[in-house]
């Protein structure tokens, strides 16, 4: 798995370059890259399309719309289903029910077997909604209504799945609490790994951009980290 980015979308051409490099190693493997609904609306999300298509790259671009890309809703910037978007690139696509666990999976399944036996990129958007905020600094109730919240709360994908496996006899209570108990541990480990990850300094950037030294890449760094220094050296303004 690859690092997450920030740069929104941008790790569709990462995905991109590494389904062409799986074309060149001959490997027997597929790159999937997920994003927004927002991210869509980025050049780069578009470039990754392209390329994906003309070199009939072994990529799945998983869309996860969720209504919102912070406060602006899908409608503003896609007037047609996202989907629809892919054809145009030459990708075929398919719109799913991203709340439906198992519709999710059964369309990525045929998206890397097309992607495994040569048949290029697929893009599947996945419908759902995003219930909480955005960001700690977000506040959905000034741009959204509490009502959409409550039909979406009853789709809750997790509560389907359960009810299906339940009406199958599939869900024991034992299974269900080993499950439970699971799922708090790890939600509670990636806390504790993020809460106690060393600080990280500003020259950091630099790190891990290639695999091997870069001079280029080395003299901009020695660039920046004489530029931090010189404000300790800059002289203190004096109390007024
Ligand atoms: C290139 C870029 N522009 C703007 C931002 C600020 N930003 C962070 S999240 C976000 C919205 C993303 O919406 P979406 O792609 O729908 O993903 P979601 O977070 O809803 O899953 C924006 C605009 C960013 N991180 N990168």
């Amino acid at each position: 798995m690859a690092t997450p980015q920030v740069i929104i979308g941008a790790q569709t051409l990462h995905a991109t370059g590494y389904a062409m490099g799986i074309i060149n190693d001959g490997a027997d493997a597929v790159a999937v890259t997920y994003f927004g609904d927002g991210a869509t609306s980025q050049g780069d999300v578009n470039e990754a399309m392209v390329f994906a298509a003309s070199y009939q790259a072994p990529v799945v671009f998983f869309c996860q719309n969720n209504h919102w890309a912070i406060s602006e809703p899908v409608g503003l910037q896609a007037h047609v289903p996202i989907a629809r978007r892919a054809p145009g690139f030459g990708i075929p696509s398919v719109r799913v029910d991203g709340n439906d666990v198992l519709a999710c999976l059964a369309v990525t399944r045929e998206a890397l077997a097309r992607a495994r036996s040569g048949g290029g990129p697929t893009f599947i958007e996945a419908v759902t909604y995003r219930m909480g905020p955005h960001t700690t600094a977000d506040d959905p109730t000034r741009y959204r209504d509490a009502n959409e919240l409550e039909d979406w709360a009853a789709r809750d994908p997790l509560a389907r799945l359960a009810a299906l496996l339940d009406s199958l006899g599939l869900l024991e209570a034992d299974y269900s609490d080993s499950v439970k108990a699971k799922a708090d541990a790890v939600a509670a480990e990636l806390r504790e790994g993020c809460l106690s990850m060393a600080e990280p300094v500003p020259s950091d950037v630099f790190r891990h951009v290639y695999s091997a030294p870069n001079t280029e890449l080395d003299r901009q760094q020695d660039h920046y980290e004489r530029y931090l220094a010189s404000f300790a050296q800059a002289p203190q303004e004096g109390p007024r």
